[in-house]
């Protein structure tokens, strides 16, 4: 078949979340744009991520789109926390309701974007051999959306089935009567291990990080509660838009040493009695000081030493990092289900994974016969979905190429970069992210980037790009919030340090959802100050 090329105004990678308001937006502006996806449906990483407990750790009536009160009143969720089929229910709600879906192409994946210098355009590719010419590539990809299976010796030996928590088939998997091993105890571990461990004959927990979990204590909402939120529109969306983490969550007004320690057991009992992240906020400094990082985690490793009945398998799942560092992850009887006869936990820090036979997985200690492993090994986060695509800005110089693969991300508001003209990242590296609820740091990208393109279109600006220097100066606060906190002294997903190879360093913008709003909002009406628009 010949080539075909598509000329748009716009181009928006990812059908979740962002790519489906990005759309709208676009659209309504006036832009002919066209949404892709490798997916056949809309849902992002709601999408693919169809494990076993599969569950959302925000609390549903924020973990939604606020831009249309409509919408949020039409919409109803069941459960405190939503569920992932409530979830993917819901966005395909959203695209019927918008009428979305004419402008997305599913089971396209784009493999390739080229700044053309002198059509001041994108050149995109997708695996159809398509290439589209476009004004604006915008991207949509998720922070948390290419699979990490690690390089583990002889999967392809293994007899039995095997999957990722990310990429879960969309029929049931049946565990019943099988040998389940899982690798892995990060929020997805954590919810499947529970889930599985009820319908497998036998489960092996293959545990290299022991992780603190606190309950979710997830249930139905009453009928009061949906109406109370639908009635609250309007303050709520002004307070979660104004907040450090796009919740309406408060967070403690004092340093947690101020208080003794038994009042700090009585506020993080209560904490722990209702759940959620609650816990992490009690104190204004649990995730800046060791010594408060310390009082509660303390705190949860007795209350696994409370809940574990084996002394010693308490001991295999007790942590030791500082509590939050590493994404706080929320469960439901986590730790209750190392107390069941048919699960067994392995410490493969210990005694490390050496290699996956054709008949399971063999560590320095031993042999466990599986019939299915699963991996919850998470994500190369942030600048993975970006690195799969060949992104090439001026003079052919490609973002990973800039970003020495990550050793030296730099972005303008985690939003733009330097040599990469009428680009924008939707919660890009450098932004608030995944450090809060979503759908709201996604709806001010969104909304931020809409404006701007209007803005561009007003004043007949072709190109719009951020100057180095604000880039640099950008990425420089970035570095030096976070070093103001405990989470650069950890290993874990958000440094990289999960991918073997990959350059180690903090990309998320710390100082809070509502700061980082206004500063956008400033930067805007000042003429985007720190770009240059020719
Ligand atoms: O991935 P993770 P995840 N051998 O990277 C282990 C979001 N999310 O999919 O800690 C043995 O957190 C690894 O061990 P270690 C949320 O933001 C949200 O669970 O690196 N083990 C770790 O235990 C979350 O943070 C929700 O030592 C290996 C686990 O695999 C993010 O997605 C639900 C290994 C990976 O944990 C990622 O979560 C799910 C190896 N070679 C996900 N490689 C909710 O909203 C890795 N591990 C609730």
């Amino acid at each position: 078949m010949e080539n075909q090329t598509t000329t748009l105004d716009a181009v928006v990678i990812g059908a979740g979340f962002s790519g489906l308001y990005m759309l709208y937006r676009l659209r309504e502006a006036g832009l002919s744009v066209r949404v892709y996806d490798a997916a056949d449906g809309v849902g992002g990483v709601w999408y693919w991520n169809r494990y076993p407990g599969a569950r959302c750790d925000s609390e549903s009536i924020y973990y939604n789109y606020t831009f249309s009160e409509e919408l949020y009143k039409e919409w109803t969720w069941k459960s405190k926390y939503p569920e992932q089929p409530d979830i993917l229910r819901y966005l395909n709600f959203v695209a019927d309701k918008f009428d979305l879906r004419p402008d997305i192409q599913f089971k396209t994946r784009i493999k390739s974007a080229e700044f053309d210098e002198t059509a001041n355009r994108w050149q995109i590719r997708t695996d159809g051999d398509e290439t589209i010419s476009a004004k604006y590539f915008i991207t949509g990809v998720g922070c948390i959306s290419t699979a990490n299976i690690p390089n583990i010796k002889g999967l392809n030996s293994f007899k039995g089935k095997w999957y990722h928590t990310g990429h879960w088939p969309h029929e049931k998997v049946d565990f019943s009567g099988k040998r389940v091993g899982i690798i892995g105890t990060g929020s997805s571990g954590v919810q499947a291990i529970p889930v599985i461990a009820n319908e497998a004959a036998h489960l092996t927990v293959f545990q290299r990080t022991p992780q603190y979990s606190v309950p979710a204590r997830n249930r139905p909402y009453t009928e009061e509660e949906i109406l109370q939120a639908k009635a609250n529109f309007s303050e709520m969306k002004r307070q979660v838009r104004a907040s450090f983490g796009g919740t309406t969550a408060k967070i403690g007004d004092r340093p947690a040493l101020e208080d003794s320690f038994e009042e700090r057991q009585k506020v993080f009992g209560d904490a722990w009695d209702a759940g959620g992240h609650a816990i992490l906020t009690c104190y204004n400094d649990l995730l800046a000081s060791e010594e408060a990082n310390e009082t509660v985690s303390e705190f949860i490793r007795s209350k696994i030493h409370e809940i574990v009945e084996d002394p010693e398998t308490a001991n295999k799942l007790t942590p030791y990092y500082y509590y939050g560092t590493k994404r706080a992850i929320i469960d439901t009887d986590y730790y209750e289900t190392f107390n069941r006869s048919n699960v067994s936990l392995v410490d493969v820090k210990k005694a490390p994974i050496e290699e996956i036979t054709s008949k399971g997985i063999r560590t320095t200690d031993g042999e466990y016969e599986l019939d299915v492993i699963v991996f919850a090994t998470g994500y190369d986060g942030m600048t993975g979905s970006l690195f799969k695509m060949d992104i090439l800005g001026r003079d052919g110089v490609s973002l990973k190429e800039k970003w020495e693969n990550g050793a030296a991300t730099r972005t303008y508001l985690g939003m733009t970069s330097a040599g990469f003209p009428n680009m924008f990242m939707i919660t890009g590296p450098e932004s608030p992210s995944v450090l809060g609820n979503m759908p709201i740091t996604i709806e001010q990208h969104v909304e931020w980037i809409t404006d701007c393109i209007n803005y561009l279109r007003e004043h007949e600006v072709d190109v719009i790009e951020a100057k180095p220097d604000a880039e640099a100066e950008w990425s420089k606060h970035c570095g030096e919030l976070a070093d103001t906190t405990l989470y650069t002294k950890v290993e874990s997903w958000y440094t990289g340090a999960n991918i073997e190879g990959k350059a180690l360093g903090f990309q998320i913008y710390v100082g809070g959802y509502g700061p980082y709003h206004q500063k956008c909002a400033e930067i805007a009406k000042n003429g985007y100050e720190g770009f240059t628009l020719k």
